[in-house]
């Protein structure tokens, strides 16, 4: 007799959710769902890298320095070629942009050009690689906004709040691919012994306020006084405000977003002395981030408005990046504004 047991749920592999998923839209064309299977291949084939990276000659730098001069891992690059390899061939996409290269990915001429658009960062935290610490990888895909053909640099400049959808993937005790299409924020846990994400946090809500704060404190003395007074307050001692509250650290945004998403509080990278306009990059890394906390009931700011609006003028341009619980992320606004 087959049970009816809520339990059958762990077998809902990406794959089926996705296929699921699919048929809520009954003009769907399948090609949605072909872009977000061939992404969870990629993530495999980057899972099965890292995994293993002290094992293989894959640790340590090429030498290189892209666009953004940061030194470029050889994980980075190894999952830069195999994203774009797994994704450059299935007639999904018009274009892809990638972090660590300067210019638009044209889809090989062999290839079908098609409706969406895929930006990603191949490999999030690459500081902590050789130190086997939690990294990740992020992507983000718009529909195209030219009519045909080969995809253009504006269909990639587009605002954050018309993203279909975006996600990460977390290469840490687990590897987890977390993504949205507009209808929640879903986990897939890795089972490595049958190859497969299984479902394993299904429509992810960020608690309304938090306790932790996120952000890389040695940069205190270049940031902002507005900046510097926010976590002056966040360090104070009042039990009836949960102060002081928790610093947790990691320096991989994948990383510390995520534990955001699931323990509520705030991750940061506020504009300092060095980085004027912040470190991270609006199109790679705080845009899907931004959608994915936003649809998970938090909130996103550069300090001003949502990251969602804030408007792409260039594929690597930086932005002071705010996010995490709706409270909290409102108190910070408030001294970023000096209304406090
Ligand atoms: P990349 O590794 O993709 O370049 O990402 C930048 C990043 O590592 C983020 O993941 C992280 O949040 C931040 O930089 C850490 O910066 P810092 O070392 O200055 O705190």
């Amino acid at each position: 007799m087959i049970s009816r047991m809520p339990s059958l749920r762990k077998f809902m592999t990406l794959e089926r959710f996705i296929n699921e998923q699919e048929r809520l839209y009954p003009n769907a064309t399948g090609n949605f769902s072909g872009l977000l299977h061939d992404l969870s291949l990629a993530a495999k084939l980057v899972w099965r890298e890292v995994s293993k990276a002290g094992l293989v000659n894959i640790l340590g730098t090429t030498g290189r320095v892209n666009v953004s001069g940061d030194v470029v891992k050889k994980l980075d690059e190894f999952a830069d070629e195999t994203i774009y390899k797994a994704m450059d061939h299935g007639g999904h996409l018009c274009v892809m942009a990638s972090e660590e290269n300067e210019d638009i990915l044209h889809i090989p001429d062999q290839y079908p050009d098609g409706k969406y658009v895929l930006l990603y960062d191949p490999l999030d935290g690459s500081s902590n690689i050789d130190a086997n610490i939690t990294i990740g990888s992020i992507f983000s895909v718009y529909r195209r906004i030219s009519t045909s053909g080969k995809g253009t640099l504006a269909d990639c400049l587009q605002e954050g709040y018309k993203q279909v959808a975006a996600g990460y993937i977390i290469y840490g005790s687990s590897t987890i691919f977390v993504y949205s299409t507009g209808r929640g924020v879903h986990g897939f846990t890795l089972d490595p012994t049958v190859g497969e994400f299984l479902l394993s946090h299904e429509n992810i809500r960020i608690p309304k306020k938090g306790r932790i704060y996120s952000l890389n404190e040695g940069n205190f003395r270049n940031w902002d006084e507005s900046v510097q007074r926010y976590v002056r307050y966040l360090t104070e001692q009042d039990k009836s405000t949960d102060r002081p509250y928790s610093l947790r650290y990691i320096g991989t945004m994948v990383g510390d977003s995520h534990r955001t998403l699931l323990y509520g509080g705030i991750f940061s990278y506020p504009a300092d002395r060095n980085n004027p306009l912040g470190k991270l990059r609006l199109m790679y890394e705080c845009n899907p981030m931004a959608f994915i906390i936003e649809q998970a009931g938090g909130r996103s700011s550069d300090g001003k408005q949502s990251i969602l609006r804030v408007l792409p003028t260039s594929l690597h341009q930086h932005t002071p990046v705010f996010l995490g619980s709706e409270e909290d992320v409102n108190l910070c606004e408030e001294f970023l504004q000096g209304r406090r």
